[in-house]
């Protein structure tokens, strides 16, 4: 079938016309870079992926044809499927991540790094005939729309067409992206094989993958080469490896921020609307915050970005952000009615779930989709499953990949390619204790004190211990492309290079503070609305803040609390703050900073010191 066949759209003789020589110069060295790969991997064909829609449709049938796609039942979920994938390959592998700068000082302690030489050894070895018997797949890709003034583009080499499936989902595919590189736009090289080669007449696993994985960074290069795992941020590379790591790396070098931030637009009763960015962990909550249905009358909330956003400073002194996605790759378990039902709606079809439970009936189901678990399923690895199986039926990272229009709440312009101007920026982790619901920074100095120090327990959505405390500064850790000292430090300066009185405000939140007994103090989720309100209300200056050794938090009775019963001792809770504890805080981050020696940006030691001479001056 043409799918299969050597095809290429656009070629400098015919589509494009006759381009001059320097359009012709861009083609050809893709072209020469495809084939330099190809002649490595050794695929059985080269598929020039050019986004339609009846390429898509003609990709999916073949995967269903193939077993690594289950058709859903169309009654209930129409163009949508499920994937399954080889247990041990659930979730990005932060362990094998690499940064393989040219200095190892570039890469930073938080970061693996690998020297580059050696690394391009092993991954010649690895990826030589890595391919065999399979199609190798070129996938030119925008973040951002294409030829925004923002936007960056990429190219995606794969054998994997369940990823490019997923790409053409997550971002914006085809030929109108090879025209920018015809033209001569500047493009990051990725190249992704599952590492899983063909023998002749070898049958295919239903989700081919090696045990050793890499995910090789080339920061000096803008080079992305991945092995071994189909999964998620370890094969979309336009999305964490892309859109932050090496981002991150030009927005150092060009003076704008990638970030791993949701963004929305929240308009209050008076129809004032206002943009937020928030950045959490993985798996702490960016997606549900992203679809806010507020409870509170007369406020809306518009979706505009769930996980990623690039800031750069305005010619205005604002601060303009963008979501360079095309789509949403959420976590799956806890997404409800209840909970997120923006989300359920936004999964009514077209929608690829991947290690979800499935239905006797041809639908899909979760944890927390609904209260109650159906009494028959077929789990995440296609065994039977009933409630008194007595493990989870859908993997906790367990996730859907769909379009961003789909979002009912979706704001109507999200593809803007200037963006908007952010008024707040959050910060916020899982944190069982010390943490208070909401806090104002004092100044934005401050409030890059606070990203830097934020910690999280950890979550699902990587290989690890579930529930660990971790340092995640800026929910950054395992996505910032270089040293992280040097990352504080272009925080500051980008702060500097917005006028004062436009800067967005910068908060931190905390909706996972738990009781002595164990439970969540704060309900979360629609009733997040109250926590942003307050937020607005302080960028508008009528919400009535006090001032503590770490911040600001709302004066008794500023937070709007109508409608909602939440016990007066929660809410002392939520919002205690114990001088000792936070001492020892203080002494963490002391730690944490000396991990990177004298890079440390001396204006948040100097935050550091101020937050203890005030811990150790304030009445407890
Ligand atoms: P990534 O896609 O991995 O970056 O995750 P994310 O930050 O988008 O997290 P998401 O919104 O998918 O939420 C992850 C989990 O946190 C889900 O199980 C949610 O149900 C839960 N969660 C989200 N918001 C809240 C909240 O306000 N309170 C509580 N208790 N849980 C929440
Ligand atoms: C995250 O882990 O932050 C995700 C999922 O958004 S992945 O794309 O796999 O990184
Ligand atoms: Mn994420």
């Amino acid at each position: 079938m043409a799918l299969v066949d050597t095809f290429r759209p656009v070629s400098p003789s015919t589509s494009l016309g006759a381009p001059p020589s320097p359009q012709r110069e861009g083609l050809a060295e893709l072209e020469a870079w495809v084939e330099r790969i190809a002649a490595l991997t050794q695929p059985d064909r080269v598929h020039w992926v050019d986004g339609s829609a009846a390429e898509n449709a003609a990709l999916l049938r073949e995967l269903v044809a193939e077993g690594k796609l289950i058709k859903l039942n169309p009654e209930w979920r129409p163009g949508s499927y499920l994937a399954r994938s080889h247990p041990g390959d659930v979730a990005r592998v932060e362990g094998r991540t690499f940064i393989a700068s040219e200095h190892e000082a570039d890469a930073g302690p938080t970061n693996n790094w690998i020297a580059p030489d050696e690394i391009r050894g092993t991954l010649d070895t690895l990826f030589a005939g890595s391919m065999r018997g399979r199609t190798l797949y070129v996938v030119p890709f925008s973040l951002g729309t294409v030829g925004g003034p923002l936007s960056h583009i990429g190219v995606q080499l794969t054998d994997s067409a369940y990823a490019v499936a997923s790409i053409g989902m997550m971002t914006r595919v085809g030929t109108d992206v090879l025209a920018q590189i015809a033209e001569g736009a500047p493009w990051v090289r990725t190249v992704h094989s599952v590492g899983a080669p063909l023998a002749p007449g070898e049958a295919d696993a239903a989700w081919p993958c090696n045990d050793e994985k890499y995910i090789v960074h080339f920061p000096d290069t803008l080079e992305v080469w991945s092995f071994g795992s189909g999964y998620g941020g370890n094969a979309i590379l336009a999305k964490k490896c892309v859109a932050l790591r090496i981002a991150s790396v030009i927005g150092r070098d060009e003076g704008w921020l990638a970030e791993h931030m949701l963004l929305i637009r929240v308009i209050d009763p008076t129809g004032r609307a206002y943009h937020l960015a928030a950045a959490f962990p993985s798996a702490c909550g960016k997606t549900n915050l992203a679809m806010l249905r507020p409870t509170i009358p007369g406020w809306r909330v518009e979706t505009l970005g769930d996980d990623i956003a690039w800031i750069r400073p305005g010619a205005d002194g604002r601060m303009w952000a963008i979501n360079p996605e095309a789509g949403f790759f959420g976590v799956a378990p806890g997404t409800g009615e209840a909970t997120n039902v923006t989300a359920v709606e936004t999964l009514w079809g077209n929608t690829i779930f991947t290690n979800v439970a499935l239905r006797p009936d041809g639908d899909v189901w979760w944890e927390g989709l609904t209260d109650e678990a159906p009494p028959r399923l077929t789990d995440w690895e296609g065994n039977d499953w009933t409630p008194a199986s007595g493990r989870p039926a859908a993997h906790p990272n367990s996730r859907f990949t769909v379009g961003a229009a789909q979002c009912p709440q979706i704001a109507a312009d999200w593809e803007d390619p200037n963006g908007v101007p952010l008024d707040a920026i959050l910060f916020g982790g899982r944190r069982a204790t010390n943490v208070p619901l909401v806090l104002e920074a004092t100044d934005w100095a401050h409030g890059v004190f606070l990203g830097s120090t934020i910690s999280s327990e950890k979550t699902a959505a990587a290989e690890g211990t579930v529930g660990e405390l971790r340092r995640d500064p800026f929910a950054m850790l395992p996505f910032c492309g270089y040293n992280m000292a040097d990352y504080f430090g272009h925080w500051l300066s980008v702060g500097e290079r917005v006028r004062f009185d436009r800067a967005p405000r910068i908060f931190q939140v905390n909706w996972f503070r738990k009781g002595a007994d164990g439970r969540f103090l704060w309900p979360g989720f629609g009733e997040n609305a109250r926590v942003i309100d307050w937020i607005i209300r302080r960028i508008q200056g009528t919400a009535p803040a006090v001032s503590t050794p770490i911040g600001r938090i709302p004066a008794p009775g500023s937070l709007n609390l109508d409608g909602i019963d939440v016990p007066e001792a929660d809410l002392d809770e939520l919002f205690a703050i114990d001088k000792e504890s936070w001492l020892r805080e203080a002494d963490l981050t002391e730690e944490f900073y000396a991990t990177f020696g004298d890079r440390i940006p001396a204006a948040l030691t100097a935050e550091l010191s101020a937050l203890r001479y005030r811990l150790r001056g304030a009445p407890n």
